[in-house]
């Protein structure tokens, strides 16, 4: 009787495992749609303008030159523009969600960057934060007028040129970090991945949680943003 048992609980169990594989798996695609970056933002639900005071972004230094958009964009239909003359243009978005480990992307396409005014080295910067823009521990990448773009080695508290980019087309940018050495590795456009790198503030590094742009002294060209990933 026992193996009786047995084996009906047996063919009853397959039956319902068979029967829940057989099913549509809609939290599958879920799943997928869950944001292992710092942030995922399309921008396709804000409001044309300002992006100051939408979807959790603040200003940091004259952020209401970053603009909702829907003239030129890389995904969907809306991205952010930035045509900030001179000075700089600063908007950070703490995410409440620090990573220790992580990974984030970004689209950025510049214009007319030839009619920027050089800025130390960095006209265009991009960046995950502990905290906030100006918290201790970042990791930054930064396109330029001359068409470099660069990160910081904290070692030597220097930026180094890894790629270079093309103006008025949409560059992507892949950034990873990890815990274990307080290094990042970065990527452009799908290319190779650079070594890891020490990124600043590595000793009081516990997690990026923070985002922050920046569009400074572009003169009459500017610069889209968009699918941050
Ligand atoms: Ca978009």
């Amino acid at each position: 009787m026992k193996k009786l048992h047995l084996a009906l609980s047996l063919v009853i169990g397959l039956s319902f495992f068979t029967f829940v594989e057989a099913r549509p798996k809609p939290w599958l695609g879920f799943w997928s749609q869950i944001c292992r970056a710092v942030l995922c933002e399309n921008f396709n639900s804000f409001l044309d303008g300002s992006v100051v005071g939408q979807g959790g972004w603040t200003d940091r230094e004259n952020g209401n030159r970053w603009l909702a958009q829907g003239l030129v964009f890389k995904e969907g239909a809306k991205a952010l523009s930035n045509f900030n003359s001179m000075g700089e243009s600063i908007i950070t978005k703490n995410t409440g969600r620090a990573l220790a480990d992580g990974r984030q992307s970004f689209w950025v396409k510049t214009q007319n960057r030839a009619s920027y005014v050089s800025f130390h080295s960095e006209n265009v910067q991009l960046g995950m934060y502990q905290g906030s823009w100006d918290g201790p521990s970042r990791i930054v990448v930064a396109f330029n007028k001359n068409g470099n773009v660069n990160y910081i080695d904290a070692r030597t508290d220097t930026r180094v040129n890894f790629g270079s980019y093309e103006d008025d087309t949409w560059n992507l940018i892949n950034i990873e970090w990890r815990s274990a050495d307080k290094t990042a590795r970065y990527k452009l456009n799908n290319g190779s991945w650079t070594d890891w790198v020490p990124f600043t503030g590595g000793p009081s590094f516990t997690g990026f949680d923070a985002i922050g742009l920046d569009g400074a002294n572009l003169g009459i060209g500017g610069v889209y943003v968009d699918n941050l990933r």
